[in-house]
């Protein structure tokens, strides 16, 4: 593979806005990964703020012509917070140092206003607003909704589920005329098990028809899944990049992978692939509050040249941040598919 996308291979069309100033390196020389880190990382210390212990698994999105952000800051006394943040450039961040104060969106939502913990926040564009979802703790995590205009007044909705639940994700677009979300269903601990499901909902308050999409796998992904950013959308189906959990003597090792859904039923697993994309293997990925963790929340596309910026947390203390072509991940998904 050549530093730049292979010429010659067929164009996958993604169905974003282009994104000229997504931040950029290009694939080192020498190197044939298909995603490979920023020479930057971490790109956020874990004491950006001055009252965070750790920054880290954390949603940014285009702003207004430069980025926006949901941040996941454990503070000093290691609750679990979110915070607002903003880049020019996406890869230097000003963090809010206050935590994100959730208004109710509804005087029911008000009796679930009661903040506990929230952590591993995803956001994502629908329609006329930017909706957050993140594991919100109500008598135990469940999925949080809430949605922002503008990333400094934020809005709560009712929980998706019931808990215990984490790794909600949404599609950027209604799928059959429904708000489509990803979780996984899991419970009160460091979860041994997990598999993503599929709901949908009429409204963005109840959801229902829920469908298995995909469950465990050997080796990187063994003992639970998740899903990361926010698919998106290309000609080969929804491109979902997903984190793997294996069990080693030392503890839990969380790597990142891909998988290409249906689109218009993405429950149907087109193509998934068997080998990790990216696995803790970077020093600040290896060494942290948790170690071994790559666990990836947010990404960035620029239609018009299939760049993609992965932003993941690192061993849950710093973000760091990787790049790859969407047209590559596809083909990798695709040629080393589970069969
Ligand atoms: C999961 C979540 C993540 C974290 C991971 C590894 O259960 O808490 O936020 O990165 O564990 O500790």
């Amino acid at each position: 593979m050549s530093n730049e996308r292979k010429s010659g291979s067929s164009r996958v069309r993604i169905a974003h806005s282009p994104l000229p100033n997504i931040p950029w390196e290009d694939r080192p020389a020498g190197s044939s990964a298909v995603v490979w880190r920023s020479a930057r990382n971490p790109i956020i210390p874990h004491d950006l703020i001055p009252t965070s212990n750790s920054i880290f698994n954390s949603a940014v999105v285009p702003y207004e012509g430069a980025f926006a952000g949901v941040f996941r800051c454990d503070d000093k006394r290691r609750e679990m917070q979110l915070h607002a943040g903003r880049s020019a450039d996406g890869v230097t961040w000003q963090i809010e140092p206050q935590r994100i104060q959730w208004v109710p969106d509804n005087p029911t939502a008000a009796e679930i206003n009661t903040f506990q913990y929230g952590y591993d926040p995803r956001v994502c564009w629908i329609e006329d607003r930017y909706y957050v979802t993140w594991c919100n703790g109500y008598h135990g995590p469940t999925i949080g909704v809430g949605y922002t205009y503008d990333f400094t007044t934020f809005y709560q909705m009712e929980n998706a589920y019931l808990p215990f639940n984490r790794n909600g994700v949404l599609f950027p677009r209604l799928i059959n005329g429904k708000y489509a979300m990803l979780s996984r269903p899991s419970d009160n601990g460091h979860t041994p098990f997990g598999d993503i499901y599929y709901s949908e909902s009429p409204d963005m308050t109840h959801w229902g028809r829920h469908r298995y999409v995909m469950g465990t796998k050997g080796g990187w992904q063994s003992t639970k899944i998740g899903a990361g950013p926010i698919p998106i959308e290309t000609s080969e189906g929804w491109l979902l990049i997903y984190h793997g959990v294996l069990t080693s003597c030392n503890g839990f090792v969380y790597s990142f992978g891909a998988a290409l859904l249906d689109l218009e039923q993405p429950w149907k697993v087109i193509a998934r692939g068997e080998p990790y994309l990216l696995a803790p293997q970077a020093p600040y990925e290896r060494t942290g509050d948790v170690p071994n963790v790559a666990f990836p929340c947010a990404s960035l596309v620029d239609a018009d040249t299939g760049r993609m910026a992965i932003y993941y947390g690192g061993a849950d203390t710093v973000v760091c941040l990787a790049f790859a072509y969407v047209d590559d991940v596809v083909e990798f998904v695709k040629e080393n598919a589970f069969s």
